[in-house]
C-alpha cells in the first residue's frame, strides 16, 4: 500500500503555491474484536491498516483555516476558526468531509489550546463509508498535524480524546474512543489492547504472516453512516442498561453474572421489549424496525463481548492464534442476534467464508455495512475470498473488495 505522502505535498503545492511546513499520515483500522464496548468503558483491540490519510499542512497566523482534499469534490473550504461553532439543531454550516478537521480545530481551541489557522490539504487511501475508520484517520492526522505546528507537546492519547470531542460534539456522531485511539496509537506488528475506561493500552504482537495466517477484509460496499441514529439508538440502549442494574457503565458486569443481571433487567425494565426470535429473512433486516434489540440482548452483547476480547488476548499471548477463529465468529453471531447490527452482506461474507474454511470470520467496526474481517489459513486465502465474491455474484449483491490487513503503524510524521 503506497503511502499519499507525496501526493499531498504535490497537492499541496498546487493548491496553495508553496511548500507545506510538514506531511502528516493516520491510518485507518480494523477492529479484531471488542464491537461497540468501547462507549461502555470495556476492551478492544483493533489493528491499524496499511491504508492512511496524510494531511500536508502550513501554520498561518491570520487565524483562517483552509482546507482542502484530493479525494473530495469541491474547492478550498475556507473558515475562521474564532468563528467555528458545533451546529445547532437544523443542518450543520460545516457539514461534509471538512467539519472533521474544522472540529478538531474547534476541540483544540475550546480546550484552551493555542491553535490558529492553517492550510490543510488531504490525499487519502483509507476507503470512505466502508466501516474502516476514514474519519477517525482524518481527525488524527489533522490533530498530529496541528499539535506540531503549534507546538503543543500533546500525547497520543490527548490527540485521540481530542478528536473523538469533534466528532461527537462539531461532528454529532456520537461515536466511542476505539477509533481515534488506534489511529493515534496502534504499532506495526500489533494489536492495540485497549481499556476504554481510562485508554490504558498494551501492544499485542500480531504477525499472521509468521503463522502462515492471514487476515482478509472485505469490504461489503453496503455504505453505512453512524450518525444515522441507529448507534445512538444502541448507545442509549446499554446507558438505560447500566442504570437499570445500578453500574456506572455495563463494563461493571462481570461475565459470571450475566444471567444474574439479564434477570434484575426483566424485573427492572418491564417495559422492556418481549424476547422474540429474530426470524425473518436476512435481507429484510437492515431496514426491519422490528430488528430493535431489547435492553436484554444489548447487555448480553456488551458482557460476553468484554470476554470475549479477553479470551483472544490470553490466546495470542500464549501462542494460540488460531484459537481466536471460534471466538471471532461467536462475536459475529452476537452483533448479528443480540445487538442486531449486522445486514444480509455481512452475514454472507461471514458465513461463506467460514463454510469455505476460514478459521473465523465476523463484521467489524459499526455495523449495517462496512466490512467484515476473516481469519485464514495463507494456503486457503485464495479459495475463501473467491468463494465470498461468487456467494455475493450469486446473491445479486455489489462486488466485495477484498484486501489482506497487515498491521501498520499508526499516526506519524512523514516530513
Ligand atoms: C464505530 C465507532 F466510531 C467506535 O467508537 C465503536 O463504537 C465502533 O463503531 C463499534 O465498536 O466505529
Amino acid at each position: 500500500m503506497t503511502i499519499p505522502g507525496a501526493a499531498a505535498a504535490e497537492g499541496f503545492r498546487t493548491v496553495y503555491g508553496a511548500a507545506p511546513e510538514g506531511i502528516w499520515a493516520a491510518p485507518g483500522r480494523v477492529n479484531l474484536i471488542g464491537e461497540h464496548t468501547d462507549y461502555n468503558d470495556g476492551f478492544v483491540l483493533p489493528l491499524a491498516l496499511p491504508h492512511t490519510t496524510v494531511a500536508a499542512a502550513s501554520a498561518r497566523p491570520d487565524g483562517v483555516l483552509r482546507l482542502h482534499s484530493g479525494g473530495a469534490d469541491g474547492g478550498v473550504v475556507e473558515l475562521r476558526t474564532d468563528e467555528l461553532r458545533p451546529p445547532g439543531p437544523g443542518p450543520a454550516p460545516q457539514g461534509g468531509w471538512a467539519a472533521y478537521p474544522a472540529g478538531v480545530v474547534w476541540a483544540m481551541r475550546e480546550a484552551g489550546l493555542p491553535v490558529g489557522g492553517a492550510d490543510l490539504h488531504y490525499e487519502s487511501t483509507v476507503p470512505t463509508g466502508a466501516g474502516l475508520s476514514s474519519s477517525a484517520a482524518l481527525e488524527v492526522a489533522t490533530a498530529l498535524a496541528l499539535n506540531d505546528l503549534y507546538g503543543l507537546g500533546l500525547a497520543p492519547v490527548a490527540l485521540a480524546r481530542l478528536a473523538q470531542r469533534a466528532e461527537n460534539a462539531f461532528v454529532g456522531v456520537p461515536c466511542g474512543i476505539m477509533d481515534q485511539t488506534a489511529a493515534a496509537c496502534c504499532t506495526a506488528g500489533h494489536a492495540l489492547f485497549l481499556d476504554a475506561r481510562n485508554l490504558t493500552q498494551r501492544q499485542v504482537p500480531f504477525d499472521l504472516a509468521a503463522e502462515g495466517l492471514r487476515l482478509l477484509v472485505v469490504d461489503t460496499r453496503v455504505q453505512h453512516e453512524l450518525g444515522d441514529g441507529a448507534y445512538a439508538q444502541r448507545r442509549a440502549g446499554c446507558e438505560r442498561g447500566a442504570r437499570a442494574l445500578g453500574v456506572r457503565a455495563l463494563r461493571e458486569v462481570p461475565y459470571a453474572h450475566l444471567p444474574e443481571a439479564l434477570g434484575q433487567l426483566a424485573e427492572r425494565l418491564p417495559d422492556d421489549l418481549p424476547d422474540e426470535p429474530w426470524d425473518e429473512p436476512r435481507d429484510k433486516r437492515r431496514d426491519d424496525p422490528r430488528a430493535e434489540p431489547s435492553v436484554r440482548d444489548l447487555v448480553r452483547h456488551i458482557v460476553t463481548e468484554n470476554h470475549r476480547v479477553e479470551e483472544v488476548v490470553a490466546r495470542l499471548d500464549a501462542g494460540e492464534t488460531r484459537a481466536i477463529g471460534p471466538l471471532l465468529t461467536a462475536g459475529h453471531a452476537s452483533l448479528r442476534d443480540d445487538f442486531r447490527i449486522s445486514c444480509a452482506e455481512l452475514d454472507l461474507a461471514v458465513d461463506t467464508a467460514v463454510a469455505a474454511g476460514a478459521v473465523g470470520a465476523r463484521m467489524t467496526g459499526g455495523g449495517f455495512g462496512g466490512s467484515a474481517i476473516v481469519l485464514v489459513e495463507e494456503v486457503a486465502a485464495k479459495t475463501v475470498s473467491t468463494a465470498v465474491t461468487e456467494a455475493f455474484a450469486a446473491a445479486g449483491f455489489v462486488p466485495p473488495r477484498v484486501f489482506t490487513a497487515v498491521a501498520g503503524a499508526g499516526a506519524r510524521r512523514l516530513g
